[in-house]
């Protein structure tokens, strides 16, 4: 049908007709270009909008989970939003997970949930819950939208509300909103007598030229008095950038390259930082390998660090964390939203700023480069760290996502499931100039939504995309390989199969069996070879001890159209011993590099 009421004397329908197509405007105006949509009814008006409007992709979920963690996935690789649809009742709890991750790692999200009206909920009426700030304090904004009708100010409250839903999702701190919208029947666009006054005026039928409401956003930043207090106070010959998993879109890597030359202080890179790995590493001491050589020997051996800046969330490395909580250093949270992210509560300043613009603006006021020794103890270590890998042959999974990082094709998104594959990226992935953008989710280490959140940020780009996911959150998104198809997105998916889960021979439970094996590590001996089928990816099969067997699997399904998985089966009690003994050799050899 055609476009709006007030353009050339087309009407629409119905006031809902009308409220969604106004309410999609804006939003498309605001600049999503894209829609997670997933099937419902009292959703309808919403969803036909969506369809109806020429430069808005509609990207169709069946399962409202996966279609969160989707949208998640794409607003965590772009850093813009792609609102959600869907219908009342349970379908909207069920984005409840991805809201939570998007909440804590400050990636755009809009929910936009369908509801019965108002004096129909709590009446025992069909699929109706409380949708009402149903996902409490993980929203930066929520609002239950006011009833459709077409009236000048009510369309304008709409309009407004579309622009603001953006600007508050992609704002300081970026995360959810959600706007809960009651409708009444009929959904449908069907002709409703009289619903729609013929002499509404244009501006808010069919929007102004460009959106009703620009919204124009500033970053938090300090004042020139407060930075050149800040400079002053960071200047010491043995200094550390740390860039924790990055705030959607990242720090930018060319404000942390002027931060470190300006400084001299190398840069603990995470693997989920944006920093990791790119051309930043060509001329900047970027520092990967901390996760497999820092130890309280290494530290006792080493000259503290005077001053340490955090940049990003708290780092995924344990020994990192526990390394910065025992030097006697002054340590600098910067988080433009004043959050505080370091649960060892040991640093002793925040400065509340946005990161990319307060190291550029740092980098030219500091004047020296500090010690070289101390930039050269890193580097080393790194390099001793490296070369003890290089010698043993040993496998362990960790090796896996070594050949991945090496092997990638150029440029690929690699997005790492939780909980062993992101910490032997943060391990074994080193720095490296490859063009890799890696994503993990990190905000609530959830192990739900992996597959979905990974496509999603497959879709947003034009890059190769690479999962490298655990067998049990494999099986706990399977539901999200529809994307596959249903999304037009191609994906190479190493799914590490260690028959449960590896991570928990981390724990001292171990010690415990019963009921370690049968209550933590749960093996299902599940084979995962009918997923091929079912949404038709090519499977391979591989024996981690064969590694070149897998680099050879690896590149030819990356160098194929469409999508594969290739499974590699792994012991994970053996990788772990592995992991132990690469790691107490790499603290000798640093030890021994850097006395
Ligand atoms: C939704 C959710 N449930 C449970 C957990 C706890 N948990 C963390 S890691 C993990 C096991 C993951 O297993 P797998 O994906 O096979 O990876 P592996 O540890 O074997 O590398 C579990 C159950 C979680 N993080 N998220
Ligand atoms: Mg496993």
């Amino acid at each position: 049908m055609g476009p709006a009421a007030g353009v050339a004397g087309v009407t629409d329908p119905n006031r809902n007709t009308l409220w969604a197509r106004v309410l999609v405007d804006e939003l498309a105006a605001a600049g999503v270009d894209a829609v997670c949509v997933s099937p419902g009814s009292r959703s309808t008006p919403l969803t036909v909008a969506f369809d109806r409007h020429d430069d808005v992709r509609i990207l169709s979920h069946l399962d409202e989970r996966s279609s969160a963690y989707f949208a998640l996935g794409r607003a965590r690789r772009t850093g813009t939003v792609t609102p959600l649809v869907c219908t009342s009742g349970t379908a909207a709890a069920n984005y409840h997970p991805a809201v939570i991750e998007a909440s804590q790692s400050r990636v755009p999200m809009l929910l936009l949930t369908a509801d019965r009206p108002p004096e129909i909920r709590d009446s025992g009426a069909n699929q109706t819950i409380d949708q009402e700030k149903l996902y409490g304090d993980a929203v930066r904004w929520y609002r239950d939208v006011a009833e459709p009708e077409a009236t000048p100010r009510k369309l304008r409250s709409l309009r407004t509300t579309g622009a603001r839903a953006v600007a508050k999702a992609t704002g300081t701190p970026a995360g959810p909103v959600h706007l809960n919208l009651p409708f009444r029947k009929p959904l449908e666009p069907t002709p409703v007598e009289g619903d729609v006054p013929p002499d509404l005026p244009e501006t808010v039928v069919a929007g102004r030229d460009g959106p009703f409401v620009d919204a124009t956003t500033g970053v938090p930043e300090l004042a020139d008095d407060a930075l050149r207090d800040l400079a002053a106070s960071i200047s010491a010959s043995r200094g550390l950038l740390v860039v924790g998993p990055a705030d959607s879109p990242g720090v930018d890597p060319e404000a942390v390259a002027a931060f470190a030359h300006a400084s001299g202080f190398p840069v603990l890179a995470d693997p989920l930082s944006g920093v990791r790995y790119g051309g930043v590493v060509r001329t900047t001491p970027v520092i990967g390998g901390y996760d497999g050589y820092l130890a309280d020997r290494v530290r006792e051996a080493w000259p503290d660090p005077e001053v340490v800046l955090r940049v990003g969330a708290s780092p995924t490395s344990k020994p990192l964390r526990q390394y910065l909580a025992a030097v006697d250093a002054d340590q600098y949270v910067v988080d433009p939203a004043a959050g505080w992210r370091e649960a060892e509560f040991t640093a002793t300043d925040l400065v509340v700023a946005e990161p990319s613009r307060l190291l550029g603006r740092l980098s030219r006021l500091l004047s020296g480069p500090g010690d070289g020794a101390w930039r050269q103890r890193w580097t080393d270590a790194d390099a001793a760290h490296a070369a003890v890998l290089d010698e043993s042959d040993g496998f362990c999974e960790g090796r896996v996502l070594a050949d991945v990082v090496d092997l990638a094709p150029e440029p690929s998104t690699l997005f790492v499931s939780n909980s062993m594959p992101v910490r032997d990226l943060d391990r074994f992935g080193a720095p490296t100039t490859a063009s890799l953008a890696a994503l993990g989710n990190r905000g609530a280490s959830g192990i739900d939504g992996i597959v979905s959140t990974a496509l999603g940020a497959g879709s947003a780009a034009t890059d190769d995309l690479t999962l490298v996911t655990g067998d049990l959150a494999y099986y706990h998104d399977m539901n999200g390989l529809a994307a596959l198809e249903r999304c037009d997105v191609d994906a190479t998916i190493v799914l590490l199969n260690n028959d449960g889960g590896g991570i928990f021979h981390m724990l001292p439970i171990e010690a415990y069996d019963p009921p370690f094996t049968s209550q933590f590590v749960t093996p299902h001996g599940l084979a995962f070879e009918p997923t091929a089928d079912l949404y038709d990816l090519s499977f391979a099969r591989i024996d981690g001890g064969d590694r070149a067997a897998f680099r050879d699997a690896y590149a030819e399904a990356t160098a194929a159209a469409g999508s594969h998985v290739v499974e590699v089966r792994t012991d994970a009690e053996a990788s772990h011993r592995v992991r132990d003994r690469l790691r107490e050799r790499a603290v000798d050899r640093v030890l021994e590099s850097t006395a």
